[in-house]
């Protein structure tokens, strides 16, 4: 049977599960069930509490009862379906992250947050636009800039050479890799983990042969079609990130009924599309794209409710490093005044168990991530260590 043929498997989001001992209960929201409504119907005459929104079933309920009442609605195939789907949420929910395998090792991230520090290679950035590219001095600036932000704690070094601010216009593949490339081969050559930010599938291969061992992907594959094939080749690591239309379009009158639960089942889908492909899990990261194609009410939602997307069972990663959310909250214009914002922010998604912060300030957001994490976990002897990846 061809993958399109395969009915599509529950997805599981923990919604919250204070109370999940052994067995024990979890608010939980039920994505992609066949026969929703015979399954919500099972749960109420067995005394539960479940409801449908847009589709969606969800319901107050211990992983066996759910399963139980998925038996008895839909027989015996559902019912493993939804305990299988169920247990693998609740086990995330409750455990510490996975690492991130990357063809430079292991990327620690259940031990600590790991701090990705941006090195921007654009004119155009939005808060950082020309700092570090200027044609006549290309490479060097930027490749000073990464030293410097690994000095301060940052394990990976995020470069870029297309802005993807809204409004931005596409790089042409040959401008963006005479931007990158260079700068990947110097950091990468001298043994910093380095990923690339593109959407280009071209732009990754030429990257990841010289050194980047993660491809960030704002598109999560959506833009290039030979990106999720390219990465599988390559055998790298890989960032999938919701973003709504492209940049140039995204923020234009952004709507959603529920995005969490809509940002939530993209990144779920894209994992499965990216095992599809050959890309395995243990290399998959995911992001919910803070600021792209979404209103200010859109970006707190999705980080009030972080923690829910644990259930994926993937590292989180957050960049929302100095975004014009935190502008429109404090009142502050300029992205360069935003850091305070920025630090509270990482804070919380700390807090919420991002594994991965992106970020420009690295040495402050290191020093703000290891508070946080050592206040919500009481974990602090190994903060800002390299790990034994
Ligand atoms: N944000 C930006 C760029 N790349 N990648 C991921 N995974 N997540 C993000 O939130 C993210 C990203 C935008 O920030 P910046 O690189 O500073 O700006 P620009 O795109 O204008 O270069």
């Amino acid at each position: 049977m061809g993958r399109q043929d395969a009915p599509p498997r529950p997805l599981v989001r923990i919604e919250d599960a204070h109370l999940v001992a052994e067995g024990g209960t979890a608010r939980m929201v039920v994505s992609r069930l066949p026969e929703p409504e015979a399954v919500a119907d099972a749960v109420a005459s067995a005394g539960g509490g479940a409801r449908l929104v847009d589709g969606r079933l969800r319901v107050v309920s211990t992983p066996s009862r759910l399963a139980d009442a998925a038996g008895r609605a839909g027989g015996a195939d559902l019912a493993r379906q939804v305990q299988g789907a169920v247990t693998a949420a609740v086990e995330s929910w409750q455990a510490p992250t996975p690492d991130l395998e990357t063809p430079a090792g292991r990327l620690p991230c259940s031990a600590h947050p790991v701090i990705m520090g941006v090195v921007n290679v654009t004119p155009d950035s939005f808060s950082d636009g020309g700092a570090f590219y200027d044609p006549e001095t290309h490479p060097e600036p930027a490749v000073e800039h990464g030293r410097r932000l690994a000095e301060q704690g940052a394990e990976i070094l995020d470069v870029g050479g297309e802005s993807t601010r809204p409004g931005a216009d596409p790089a042409p593949e040959e401008e963006e890799l005479r931007r990158v490339l260079p700068v990947v081969e110097a950091l990468a050559g001298e043994g910093h983990r380095v990923s690339v930010d593109t959407s280009k599938a071209a732009v990754a291969r030429r990257c990841v042969q010289a050194g980047a061992c993660l491809v960030n992907d704002v598109s999560a594959g959506s833009l290039d079609p030979d990106m999720l094939p390219t990465v599988a080749e390559l055998g790298a690591a890989y960032l999938a990130m919701h973003m709504r239309g492209t940049p140039r379009t995204m923020q234009r009158d952004p709507r959603y009924d529920d995005v969490v639960a809509e940002v939530f089942d993209f990144l779920a889908e894209a994992v499965e599309r990216l095992e599809a492909a050959g890309v395995p899990r243990s290399r998959v990261a995911v992001d919910p794209g803070i600021g792209f194609g979404k209103t200010v009410e859109h970006n707190l939602a999705l980080l009030r409710r972080l923690r829910e997307f644990t259930s994926l069972g993937r590292p989180v990663l957050i960049g929302a490093s100095r975004k014009s959310f935190i502008g429109a909250v404090c009142g502050v214009e300029d992205p360069d005044q935003r850091l305070v914002g920025s630090l509270v922010a990482a804070a919380h998604a700390v807090a919420c168990r991002a594994a991965v912060l992106r970020v420009h300030d690295v040495a402050e957001t290191v020093q703000a991530a290891r508070m946080a994490h050592a206040l919500a976990t009481g974990e602090w002897g190994r903060a800002g260590t390299t790990g034994d990846g």
